[in-house]
């Protein structure tokens, strides 16, 4: 294609977007229609305009390079350097550094500028651009999206918020429609809303956390990997980095490494980091094949995966996977000569957390079992490893915190995980985790997922959007179960997605997408 002449392209940009400033008259836009306030309101502070035929065009689908650029002079923001010729290359250059949008959904090379922006994707970048804090109560806006499970998972979070704001009103028929385009005079509404709702300011939106427009929420967590926040240690409920400030894990955990080890590689734990995780976590079942029929092939996995997230400045997590072999206190011997082990190698290496017992089940109990596992495994890490942060199961696969609370491990550094998965466990355990924590236990939820307990079903990903907000709202650390591509709802790779390469959205499952999407919220 042939440059566009810059005279001519600057032309173009004053007359579609109004930098003259001056409210022009449409005889398109019509005295008495829905959306002429919005429209000359916007035109009138120079953020928009029309054609040079001078008409408006308000039924005319919005392009994504259209609707970026206004919502970026709406926010603020000025153009970077473009990676091509388009006219709106600049502001759209800047959208993906804020982070707005990510590289698939407009990639810079240009060849989606010119499409309609679908409403999903219009959505998170005015709510990324206007409202970053913004967040909406699933159970409230939910119901008023009758085609809600039309919405793909990453853009989840941005229509609740959109919502919840009143930047998007439902239709006399509830629907988003978030597939489809948006048109010109739709598009002016919203991002009218939206600045309205951020207070009607023009200047730059704020950075995400330094000025936030509500009220933050009761913890104020940093998140970052172990060059920024270094050893960890718990303060009262909460785990702190090396200065003492709140500090928030959120990560992947494997599948068991004796099945999907592949996906515990460099590239896929690079993969992880590179979507915002600052941990993993290492699932080494003991039984099913695992630790205890292999002990040495095992261990080779699990140190090679550690060595390779602590490469990536990842904290990692060394779970010692019991499951079908419920009881902890059946392999006392075998997990202190692996831990002790373990703690010695990576003693000064301030990346490791020890799970001493995924998830005691079966005909057992926290005093019989489980605290007098956990008191000798504790034991025998501290003595390697004297303030490592050490995670400490209970029965009923990690759900009975409420009896490590009324009888716990002495020590410090330690936690309590509680395990859930969302298509399956709900308000009751949220409630105990309020319950314990009150107590004085801290709380890590080294385990969920958005299937049923059983890996599959769902996905519920509206119960894993209303776990994830309680868990925010307390500085919460989580792993999510499994980064694997075995054909189960819950993992977060497609069936055949390579471990060697780099994953684009399409290689994320739904519960993927989500859970990838969330790992910095
Ligand atoms: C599941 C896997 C599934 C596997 C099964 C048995 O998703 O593919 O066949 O284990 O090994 C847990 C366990 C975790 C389970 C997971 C889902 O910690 O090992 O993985 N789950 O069932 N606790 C609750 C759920």
């Amino acid at each position: 294609m042939r440059p566009i002449p810059k005279v001519l392209l600057s032309c173009l940009l004053c007359l579609l977007l109004g930098w003259s400033g001056a409210a022009a008259a449409f005889p398109d836009v019509e005295a008495g229609s829905w959306y002429r306030d919005a429209v000359e309101e916007m035109t009138a502070s120079g953020l928009l305009s029309g054609y040079p035929d001078g008409s408006f065009r308000p039924g005319q689908t919005i392009s994504a390079a259209e609707f970026v650029t206004i919502t970026a002079r709406t926010a603020g923001a000025a153009p970077s350097q473009g990676q091509t010729a388009h006219w709106a290359a600049g502001y759209l250059q800047t959208a993906l550094e804020k982070g707005w949008y990510d590289w698939d959904e407009l990639p810079p090379t240009g060849e989606k500028f010119d499409q309609p922006i679908p409403r999903q994707l219009a959505v998170k970048v005015l709510m990324r651009a206007l409202l970053p804090e913004r967040r909406g109560d699933y159970n409230t806006e939910r119901a008023k999206i009758s085609d809600f499970s039309q919405l793909d998972g990453r853009y989840y979070e941005a229509v609740l918020a959109a919502y919840a704001a009143g930047v998007v009103k439902g239709d006399s028929s509830g629907t988003f429609r978030p597939h489809s385009g948006l048109s010109r005079a739709e598009a002016c509404i919203l991002i009218q809303r939206a600045k309205q709702a951020a207070g009607g300011s023009t200047a730059p939106a704020p950075d995400p956390g330094t000025t936030p427009e509500t009220p933050p929420s009761p913890v104020v967590t940093v998140q970052g990997g172990v060059t920024e926040n270094g050893a960890l240690q718990v303060k009262g409920t909460q785990l702190c980095n090396q200065a003492g400030e709140p500090v928030v894990l959120r990560g992947m955990s494997t599948h068991g490494l004796q099945w999907y080890g592949s996906f515990a590689n460099a590239q896929s734990i690079r993969n992880t980091a590179q979507h915002g995780a600052n941990v993993f976590r290492l699932a080494m079942y003991t039984g099913e094949g695992g630790y205890l029929s292999q002990p040495e092939a095992m261990k080779q996995t699990l140190i090679a995966a550690a060595d390779a997230a602590i490469a990536q400045d990842l904290y990692v997590i060394l779970d010692w996977h019991i499951l079908s072999d419920g009881d902890p206190s059946a392999h006392t011997e075998e997990a202190v000569a692996f831990f002790t082990e373990m703690a010695k190698r990576y003693k000064d290496s301030p990346a490791v957390l020890y799970e001493i017992c995924n998830e005691p089940n079966g005909n057992i109990s926290w005093s019989g079992n489980v605290k007098p596992y956990a008191e000798k495994v504790v034991q025998a890490i501290r003595a390697q490893a004297p303030k490592a942060v050490i995670l400490i199961g209970s029965p009923t696969w990690s759900q009975d915190i409420h009896q490590a609370a009324a009888d716990p491990v002495a020590g410090e550094n330690l936690m309590y995980t509680l395990h859930f998965y969302a298509g399956t466990h709900g308000q009751e355990l949220r409630d105990r985790i309020d319950a314990v924590r009150a107590k004085g236990l801290p709380v890590f939820v080294s385990e969920w997922g958005t299937s049923r307990a059983d890996g599959s079903g769902g996905v519920f990903l509206a119960e894993s959007a209303q776990w994830l907000d309680f868990l925010a709202q307390r500085g919460i650390s989580w792993c999510n179960w499994s980064l694997c591509d075995k054909g189960e709802t819950s993992a977060a790779l497609k069936p055949g997605t390579s471990p060697n390469g780099v994953w684009s959205q399409e290689a994320l499952t739904q519960s993927g997408q989500f859970v990838f999407s969330r790992f910095g919220q």
